[in-house]
């Protein structure tokens, strides 16, 4: 078999389970008797390591050969989760490792728990950063992730009397049988200090950075294979160490903690995700990890093709670099840095080279989240970098007045330097001017980028925005995921439909008409269920009917993405009930779940919101069989990983205009769950691809948003006073009917969302309660239900991160890439 571990499925399941009992003895240290849960995961982990390793020389070598070009992704996120059965399954291997510790009294399905998730992200940008990791594998793109090796990724979640508290992370604990660690992959980092002018004899004079302090980034190696073992590419973390661990002559002379002062000031940069940038300190230290990553991936990359080529005028013919949203974007300066200053490339050259290499993904429009940083940081911790940015800037205003164009503001908007809040460098124009190519992540995202945040620039060079809508690995959010569904699809498409979903899954959708099949879907779907009311019971005691409607929020707490508006409905819902209970009423579950942000009041807020609701609600006994809530603690890839294929409905809720995209929309519509939601990101494109009256789409466009907020109708007390249903839930939340501890915990809360609703929660509520009726009329036609929840599956082929690595790969990168093929039959 092509790619396949063996002929012989007896033999692969004795050889594995002999490399797991060897790894047992000589990497972990323990015999079967006395092996621990996490011993045995290890075990298979290295086992399954050995298999990638030797697909990995072999792609590495090949490429090598081919001298093929090279993606390079620089992002600050990997949210990769849990890598074992990811591993398992791209290698072929699932059912042979499952055998193999079935025969060695170990059950694969309790030791892929022990697997601690790498949660080096936040949300979805970090997501889509591991799904297009796996899909640039599978499509045998050649391509190198960087990031940083945090050493604590986003914090824990814990609910606390209702109150979100943050705990430290700590998913090395064990160690990480994945990675490599690589000591002799090192490069010097430089902060601060000085720029001299340096007179040459043969050129013009050089500038001279000496740094005031220096670190060291090394590389961590995780090998990503691809779907079938297809090819294996490298995700290269880097993790921050002091040039020296000790300085010996202060610990000697009595000072035991300065001796090491270096060593904690170097190792903070990869300590943690996403340090709180609430105080100076920490954004400081945030554009440290962005620099410390940025320049220890081009030197490293640069090497590379110094290695291979031997000159870097042919850099961007052999090199693409992704620069993943504003994070790495002192990439522009860094890479200007490296070739101006250090391979002595002249200035002009060394330009087209680098906008020839990089391309800049814009993952948000909201304008707290476009970074700037204040010019005084800038100068003090990357002087050279400052000037670097000036000349970019000062060359670029001078082109553009060359080709006359004067228009005072127009200059002023596309400057690179801010100068109404003080003066600040602006890292969206930088990683604008820096690059051949700039993407949004939908459709609407896009041409809204080209109205909005780069209007001006985009006037300027009309054919760099280019959209690339997002996409989801399906072998993570599909096959492994549910494998109830996977069995049926296979069942019902034959073996080969998982090849290429983009198209086959299209041929389910007669089988919607068919009363057999839906009722099997619906049966894999109840399933499903049933494993998550055992978690929901397990974690919080609280015991679901999963007969009822599982109604699902799940993703970041943010205001733009209105947990507040379903929660509102949650309320109405609520009393509407009470107030009727002999209604047909159709059964429901509302989950959340979701993490604030350590320093974002609001949202955590919210969530004590939503805790207070839920025990209000679960405990009245008037709702009971109707209505229950749950706030699940600690969403992660893992948990995501059950609550999705459980789902019924996905709310996709966020104000119109401000949700880039979405990735999680499209895991839920493709496990068959329908999506009430907004003419917003990605949903836009569903509602096209499915259909819009197969989701339940509401509430005003991003045009009549943006009208609304022009005209400065944000002030709600009219609006709230014509809708009873609403009038009557802010009342109960005001008046403290869910917080009778703290009657005035939630009035501010409200009075806010009175005089200024920016995200339009009231204005929507209306057009909100009307869809989710619509919800429970369909909800009691089960045929039309279970038709409408095939036809999502059906209809969402175009959504995997396949068709979107290879749209970045043919315009974007203009590098090959292979779909993947059927595996060949045995002979
Ligand atoms: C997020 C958007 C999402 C989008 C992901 C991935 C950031 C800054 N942006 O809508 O909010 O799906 O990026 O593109 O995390």
């Amino acid at each position: 078999m092509s790619r396949e571990a063996s002929a012989d499925p007896d033999a692969a399941v004795q050889a594995f389970k002999e490399n797991i009992l060897l790894k047992l003895k000589y990497a972990v240290g323990k015999s079967p008797g006395n092996a621990f849960g996490h011993d045995w995961f290890e075990a298979v982990a290295l086992a399954a390591r050995d298999q990638i390793a030797d697909r990995w020389e072999e792609s590495s070598e090949t490429v090598d050969r081919s001298q093929a070009k090279r993606v390079y992704y620089l992002s600050l996120e990997f949210l990769m989760g849990r890598l074992l059965i990811d591993n398992l399954c791209n290698l072929g291997v699932l059912d042979i490792a499952r055998q193999a510790l079935r025969e060695l009294g170990v059950d694969l399905d309790d030791i892929r728990q022990v697997e601690p998730d790498a949660a080096l992200g936040n949300g979805g940008l970090g997501r889509l950063a591991a799904c297009f990791m796996e899909s640039m594998a599978t499509l045998d793109v050649v391509a190198h992730g960087y990031g940083i090796r945090y050493e604590h990724g986003l914090f824990r979640q814990v609910i606390a009397d209702g109150w979100q508290q943050e705990h430290t992370e700590t998913w090395l604990d064990f160690g990480n049988p994945w990675e490599f660690e690589r000591p002799e992959v090192s490069y010097r980092i430089g902060f601060g200090g000085s720029v001299s002018t340096q007179e040459s004899s043969e050129g013009p004079p050089r500038q001279v950075w000496t740094p005031g302090e220096t670190f060291r980034s090394i590389a961590y190696d995780t090998p990503v294979i691809g779907w079938r073992r297809a090819s294996v590419n490298t995700l290269r973390l880097w993790r921050s160490r002091a040039e020296e661990d000790l300085q010996l002559d202060r610990f000697n002379a009595g000072d035991h903690f300065g001796a090491v002062a270096d060593v904690v000031k170097a190792e903070s940069i990869s300590r943690v995700l996403y340090p709180a940038d609430s105080t100076e300190a920490g954004q400081e230290l945030r554009l440290r990890q962005e620099y410390f990553f940025v320049s220890a991936s081009l030197q490293d990359l640069l090497k590379r093709h110094l290695d291979e080529y031997g000159d870097l005028l042919n850099l961007p013919e052999k090199a693409a670099i992704q620069l993943n949203d504003t994070h790495p974007s002192i990439a522009v300066a860094e890479l200007m840095r490296l070739l101006v200053d250090v391979h002595q490339i002249e200035w002009f050259i060394a330009w087209r080279l680098t906008v020839g290499t990089l391309s800049y993904t814009n993952h948000t429009l909201l304008p707290e989240a476009l970074e700037s940083w204040p010019v005084s940081l800038m100068e003090r911790l990357l002087p050279r970098h400052m000037q670097i940015i000036y000349l970019i800037n000062a060359f670029h205003i001078d082109s553009l007045r060359a080709q006359d164009i004067h228009d005072f503001a127009l200059l002023r908007s596309v400057s690179l330097i801010e100068e109404d809040h003080g003066r600040r460098v602006r890292m969206g124009n930088l990683a604008f001017l820096g690059s051949n190519s700039i993407n949004g992540v939908s459709a609407l995202h896009t041409e809204l980028m080209r109205h909005t945040v780069f209007r001006d620039l985009h006037r300027l060079y009309p054919e760099r925005i280019n959209s690339k809508t997002n996409g989801i690995t399906f072998r993570r959010w599909l096959y492994q995921v549910n494998p109830a569904l996977t069995g049926l699809l296979t069942q019902s498409l034959g073996e080969d439909w998982q090849v290429a979903p983009e198209t086959t899954l299209q041929g389910l959708e007669p089988l919607a008409e068919q009363a057999g099949f839906r009722k099997q879907f619906a049966e894999c779907r109840q399933r499903n269920k049933v494993a998550l009311v055992r978690l929901v019971q397990e974690r919080l005691s609280i015991s679901l009917d999963s007969q009822a409607i599982f109604d699902v929020q799940v993703k970041r707490i943010h205001e733009y993405k209105r947990q507040l508006l379903n929660l509102l409905h949650t309320v109405a819902l609520y009393q509407a009930m009470r107030n009727d209970p002999a209604t047909n009423w159709a059964p429901r579950v509302k989950i959340f779940a979701g993490k604030a942000a350590a320093s974002y009041h609001q949202a955590k807020l919210i969530i004590k919101l939503a805790n207070d609701i839920s025990r209000t609600i679960n405990s009245d006994p008037t709702v009971r069989g109707l209505l229950k809530v749950v706030f699940l603690p600690n969403y992660n890839v893992s948990l995501a990983e059950t609550i999705i294929p459980a789902a019924d409905l996905s709310e996709q809720i966020s104000t119109a205009g401000l949700e880039a995209s979405g990735t999680s929309n499209m895991k839920f519509a493709l496990n068959g769950a329908l999506t009430i939601g907004t003419l917003d990101g990605a949903n836009v494109e569903m509602s096209q691809l499915i259909g819009s009256d197969n989701m339940f789409i509401f509430g005003m466009t991003a045009d009549e948003v943006e009208s609304r907020r022009r005209a400065g109708e944000l002030e709600m007390t009219s609006v709230v006073e014509g809708s009873e249903r609403l009038a009557g839930a802010i009342e109960a939340i005001r008046a403290g009917v869910f917080s009778p501890d703290d009657p005035q915990r939630y009035a501010n809360l409200i009075d806010g969302l009175l005089g200024y609703d920016r995200y339009m929660v009231c204005a929507d509520f209306d057009a909100y309660w009307k869809a989710q009726r619509r919800v429970d009329a369909l909800w009691h036609k089960p045929t039309q239900w279970w038709r409408t929840a095939v036809l999502n599956t059906a209809r969402m082929g175009w959504f995997s991160s396949d068709r979107t690595i290879s749209e970045y790969a043919s315009d974007i990168w203009h590098v090959p890439f292979t779909l993947p093929r059927p595996a060949q039959k045995p002979a």
